[in-house]
C-alpha cells in the first residue's frame, strides 16, 4: 500500500492552535504530527486492549532494593518471563533506590501478564510502559 489518504476532522480550534503550535516547534508539519500521534494511539490501544498483536518496547521501574524480598521477587518474575524480555539494565540511583529498564518483544497478552507482575511486587515505587506497535 502506498501513497496517502485525505480525510477531514472536527476538532475544537483552542486545541489545534496549541497543537499547530506545537508541532512547528517541533519542526514538523501538521499531517506528520498527526500520523505520529495516530500511531501512538494505536499502540496505546492495542496495549491496554487487545486480545492479539505484537508489541516492543521498555518497562522502566524505580524500586527500593531495602524492601524486603524485593529483589528476589522481581527476579523470580524476570526468569519467570524469559520468552517476552531481552534484555534488562539496572542502575543504582543511589543507596536505597533502583532504575530497572526491561526490554520486551512480545503478544500483548503475555505483556499485561508481566506488567500485572511486576507491579504486584512489594517496594515498586514507579513504573512506566513504553511499547511500539509493530
Ligand atoms: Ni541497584
Amino acid at each position: 500500500m502506498s501513497g496517502v489518504a485525505r480525510f477531514s476532522v472536527s476538532v475544537d480550534p483552542e486545541l489545534l492552535s496549541e497543537f499547530d503550535k506545537v508541532t512547528s516547534g517541533a519542526g514538523m508539519n501538521r499531517s506528520s504530527a498527526v500520523e505520529a500521534a495516530m500511531r501512538g494511539f494505536l499502540a496505546e490501544q492495542k496495549w491496554s486492549n487487545a486480545e492479539e498483536g505484537t508489541v516492543a518496547g521498555a518497562l522502566t521501574m524505580v524500586y527500593d532494593h531495602h524492601s524486603h524480598g524485593m529483589v528476589d521477587g522481581l527476579l523470580d518474575v524476570q526468569h519467570d518471563f524469559t520468552d517476552v524480555i531481552s534484555s534488562t539494565t539496572h542502575v543504582h540511583l543511589d543507596h536505597r533506590n533502583c532504575l530497572e529498564i526491561i526490554a520486551v518483544r512480545g503478544g500483548v497478552s503475555r505483556l499485561r501478564e508481566l506488567k500485572d507482575r511486576i507491579e504486584a511486587s512489594k517496594g515498586i515505587k514507579q513504573t512506566k510502559f513504553s511499547l511500539l506497535n509493530l
